[in-house]
């Protein structure tokens, strides 16, 4: 009897809707679309010191598109989210409207192709702690909605800032899960004078996964697991280096003298170990299995979710259409390479962790 074919669940996939696509377009600063005399399509500018950015086609905003690219890959079913820099730059008096909508437009995509798509809400984190709240809580209308997307900034002052405690206590009161993403990398001055000369390699490759490391580190020390000891935090490109680094965060904070006086080593503190297998899910978006083995030892092999980043990483090559994405096959391959025969493993990764953690119907 032929074997039924897994079912892959894409948790890290991204989408521009329309409105957010014509939002790009009218704005002359970074994050923008623009069309250089020369260039045969629109390019999509949207990190800090980029200035050549992307092409950017209907694939970025395009649900037929979306689908497309799934059928291609095998991919039964993905969880939508707006991709970077979703609506940080707003004004503060654009951002819960804007949100509504983005938000609404999402949801309603979905529900185009009932039982594959489901997506994550995006907060107005521009205007303020009680606009997120009034958002995350409105999220629940929405059938399609499975969580929430935020950058690292969240409010402007990062994860460990104060102010986001009353974000923190309704998305826990609502049980979203947080996926956390990079978008501004670390200041540009550490890429060197000749940055310019390496295309997006080492923001994308290192710039990216120090700033989630940096953001849930922060969170962490700040004690926001403690006082809302039910989130879960699902982490972008498996944990940044979290759990490469995990043993050197936790060693410094058990050396350090500051941290001890003010009696925050006491016993039965929870330790990075702790939240990383009770709060934190990470992605399978690692490219080989070296960093996967780190990262289910981290973690545990029921916190890893298996995504793509589409529709950024597109094959590069003369064949591109035609052509499997290099981008996807590198992560199935890390799964295969680190499971090999061992199907329960590696179901759970491609799609069943996600069923249950997301809860898909
Ligand atoms: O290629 C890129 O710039 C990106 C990006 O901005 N966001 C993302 O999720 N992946 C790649």
């Amino acid at each position: 009897m032929a074997s039924k074919s897994p079912t892959i669940v894409d948790i890290h996939t991204h989408i521009y809707p329309p409105k957010y696509v014509e939002l790009l377009k009218s704005r002359t600063t970074v994050p923008y679309i623009r069309q250089l005399p020369g260039q045969t399509v629109p390019h999509l500018i949207i990190l800090p010191q980029e200035t050549i950015g992307r092409p950017i086609g209907d694939e970025f905003s395009s649900i037929a598109r979306k689908v497309e690219f799934m059928d291609k890959h095998n991919i039964s079913i993905s969880v939508l989210s707006l991709a970077n820099p979703w609506l940080d730059f707003l004004p503060a008096s654009e951002a819960e409207a804007a949100a509504k909508e983005i938000n609404d437009d999402i949801d309603a995509m979905c529900k185009l192709y009932p039982g594959r798509l489901y997506c994550l809400g995006t907060l107005p984190v521009s205007a303020g702690a009680k606009a997120c709240v009034r958002e995350v809580k409105r999220l629940r209308e929405l059938q399609q909605i499975r969580g929430i997307v935020m950058g690292t900034t969240a409010m402007g002052r990062g994860l460990d800032d104060e102010a986001m405690e009353q974000v923190w206590g309704a998305i826990q009161e609502e049980g979203w899960t947080v996926f956390l993403h990079p978008h501004y990398g670390l200041p540009g001055g550490v890429y060197g004078e000749r940055a310019g000369e390496y295309g997006h390699v080492l923001p994308l490759a290192l710039g990216f996964p120090m700033e989630t490391t940096i953001a849930i580190a922060r969170m962490f020390l700040s004690g926001v697991f403690d006082k809302f000891p039910k989130l879960q935090l699902l982490l972008a490109h498996s944990g940044g280096t979290l759990p490469f680094l995990a043993g050197r965060l936790e060693s410094c904070i058990l050396h350090d003298k500051q941290l001890k006086e003010a009696g925050k080593l006491h016993q039965g503190r929870r330790t990075v170990w702790e939240i990383l297998k009770t709060n934190v899910l990470l992605d399978a978006v690692i490219y080989s299995s070296v960093g996967l083995r780190a990262a289910v030892e981290a973690g545990g092999v029921d916190r890893l979710l298996f995504g793509t980043d589409h529709p950024f990483f597109p094959p590069v090559g003369e064949k591109a259409e035609e052509e499997k994405w290099l981008s996807v096959t590198l992560n199935s391959k890390a799964v295969a390479d680190l499971f090999g025969e061992d199907q329960e493993k590696s179901q759970a990764v491609l799609g069943r962790n996600a069923m249950r953690w997301l809860k898909l119907d």
